[in-house]
């Protein structure tokens, strides 16, 4: 009797065992793999940088013959300092924020925004490694801005 006790929560133990190691298995390669291949390591600093860079989309942005629509339109980043980039759109009509040509930050992904970004609303990106990368509103093709990013300067 005490044997087949023993023996059944021997069985009950080991189970508990396998279910917890596959468990950790399924979590490893789901989880923790892809995305610890997926994401470069970057640093804190850069992740977390003490300023925002804020670029507005002015009122009239959408008038060909206005010469100032992304202001600034020319902005030189730097790591750790300033790479988390705000476009605001504060004019009354819609914009895009859309790469001349297909790019990605290796962390952060492919940039630009998905679709428009609506009178009041913003469109962020975080930069986390150095990079050029030009833009243009789709809609207003003469809406173009280029954001410079570098390493930190001392
Ligand atoms: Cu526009």
């Amino acid at each position: 009797m005490s044997t087949t006790t023993t023996s059944h929560a021997y069985g009950v133990g080991i189970l508990a065992v396998l279910v917890g190691v596959s468990v950790g298995i399924v979590f490893y390669q789901v989880y923790y793999l892809p995305e610890s291949l997926a994401k470069p390591s970057v640093d804190e600093h850069v992740l977390h940088p003490t300023n925002e860079t804020i670029i507005e989309m002015i009122p009239g942005s959408g008038l060909a013959d206005q010469v100032d629509n992304y202001v600034p339109k020319l902005v030189n980043i730097q790591l750790g300092v300033d790479n988390h980039v705000i476009w605001k759109n504060v004019d009354d009509t819609a914009h895009t924020v859309t790469p001349d040509h297909r790019h990605e930050d290796s962390y952060s992904g492919p940039f630009g925004s998905t679709g428009v970004v609506m009178p009041g609303e913003d469109f962020e990106f975080l930069f986390t490694e150095p990079q050029e990368v030009d833009y243009h509103c789709e809609p207003h093709p003469w809406m173009q801005g280029k954001v410079i990013v570098t390493k930190q300067r001392f």
